[in-house]
């Protein structure tokens, strides 16, 4: 579908200097430029006229597609409203009517809602309410985090310090004190090429037992973990792993946060991964398909319990000091009503489900093709893992994604992973698309 032909100078390239970008390699991006000036649907555009098929929504965020009618018209209709009050003693209607929105689809018990602008403010923030709570509690010893090898939970020192990528955290010093870090649950010996969850692996979440023994349990405020990791190239839990973290959790008074910033809104064929897996945690850290990327803005959400335990104190007291200036921020906050709206009317997140399916099949179907060495999908979050070209790591992957970028395909590669995360408008066909066009790649 892409005519290079015909192309439309759509935006003159401006001047590329000053703009130092978040996680490029900045010189070779300003000798090669990609700059996407409009979107519709599926599809972006190139400022020079290229039709692209986005096939990760964006940066795992744009499920309902891109610039949404319903979603830009809230969005505009705030504007000229409201553009901003007080975040701090003062309220304005929208964000109460997220709060509402967000909390009628989490998982039972999981009530009240505290706005950021951010994944990586989400983290944080959920971090914070962790350490208060069991201060709270009488149990102000509780002061380390558990985290994942290979988890990535946003930029913040709190996200870096529970995070298991090592670029991201070997530049920056010492971070929070006192993190330790689960087994990743990635394995291809026993998993490569599994359709879904891995039967493999479920063992690998009692490495939280040791880790309880070795710090003793009293001394450990939150385990965090994204239920199917993203960034390091969609890891998936193997089958009763989240359960069984859940178990050892409540033996001992830990508390359980679920970073959902990819896996909620649609991505697992559900609400959220919580609600998919059937398993609950205390704190969820969310973002991303929350406005469908059209608005900055993330949340936490978090169980009765947990909010009842800070209303304690006289009235009239801050309760929890924390908090941004652009929390629950008007546009953002009219931008995540728009989008849940349109999730329930489009029922999307049915569809995710509906096509989970034609998308396992059509990833699958790169079995066999050059250097393909793990295909693994859920719901629509799926990975291909290739061979990495020996002595240059990633290189590969990203010839693979220059290839379909050219070809007028968007993917996302993490390693020598390529990773897919579609809005979930994504039609069958399309679906096609995107494995034809990187199976000319792989073979190119
Ligand atoms: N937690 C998880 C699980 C995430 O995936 C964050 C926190 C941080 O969110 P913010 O909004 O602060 O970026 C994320 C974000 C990639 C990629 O390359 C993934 C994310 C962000 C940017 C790139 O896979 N995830
Ligand atoms: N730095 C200064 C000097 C500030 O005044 C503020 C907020 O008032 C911040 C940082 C934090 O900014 P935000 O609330 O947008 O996170």
């Amino acid at each position: 579908m892409t005519d290079n032909t015909a192309r439309q100078l759509d935006h003159d390239l401006p001047d590329l200097e000053s703009y130092w970008m978040p996680f490029t390699g900045n010189r070779y991006f300003k000798g090669h430029p990609r700059i996407i000036s409009r979107a519709q649907g599926m599809y972006c555009w190139t400022h020079d006229g290229q039709q692209l098929l986005d096939a990760v929504a964006g940066l795992w965020c744009c499920n309902a597609g891109h610039c949404h009618p319903k979603i830009v018209e809230a969005i505009k209709a705030q504007a000229e409203t409201l553009d901003y009050a007080m975040a701090f003693q003062i309220g304005h209607p929208t964000v109460f009517e997220l709060a509402n929105k967000l909390t009628d689809m989490a998982p039972e018990g999981i009530d009240y809602a505290f706005f950021v602008n951010s994944g990586s403010e989400a983290v944080d923030t959920a971090l914070k309410m962790a350490l208060a709570y069991h201060r709270l509690r009488g149990q102000g010893e509780r002061t380390r985090f558990i985290g994942r090898e290979k988890g990535y939970h946003g930029v913040g020192f709190g996200g870096i310090s529970v995070g298991g990528l090592s670029p991201n955290r070997k530049m920056f010093g010492m971070m929070l004190p006192g993190t330790d870090h689960l087994p990743h649950t990635h394995n291809l010996e026993h998993n490569a090429f599994t359709k879904g969850l891995p039967e493999w692996g479920v063992e690998l979440a009692d490495e939280l037992e040791n880790i309880c023994a070795l710090h003793d349990p009293s001394t450990i405020a939150a385990v965090i973990i994204e239920p199917i990791a993203g960034s390091a190239g969609v890891l998936l839990p193997p089958q009763g792993y989240l359960q069984r973290i859940r178990d050892i959790c409540d033996k001992h008074g830990i508390l359980l946060i679920f970073d959902e910033v990819i896996c909620g809104f649609g991505r697992t064929g559900d609400s959220f991964a919580a609600t998919r897996f059937g398993v609950t945690p205390d704190l969820m850290t969310t973002a991303k398909g929350l406005t469908s990327g059209t608005v900055p803005m993330g949340a936490v959400l978090a169980r009765s319990e947990i909010y009842d335990t800070f209303m304690t104190g006289p009235e009239g007291a801050i309760e929890f000091f924390h908090g941004y200036t652009y929390s629950g921020h008007p546009l953002a906050a009219a931008a995540g009503c728009a989008t849940i709206d349109v999730y329930q009317q489009e029922g999307l997140f049915q569809r995710a489900r509906d096509l989970e399916g034609d998308f396992e099949d059509a990833l699958h179907s790169l079995r066999g093709e050059p250097n393909v060495i793990d295909v693994r999908n859920f719901g629509l979050i799926g990975a291909v893992e290739l061979q990495p070209i020996e002595g240059q790591p990633t290189a590969r992957a990203m010839r693979v994604f220059r290839d379909c970028y050219d070809n007028g395909v968007i993917i996302r590669t993490t390693g020598d992973t390529l990773a897919f995360s579609p809005p979930l408008i994504i039609e069958k066909q399309q679906i096609e698309k995107v494995t034809e066009t990187v199976r000319k790649a792989l073979r190119a």
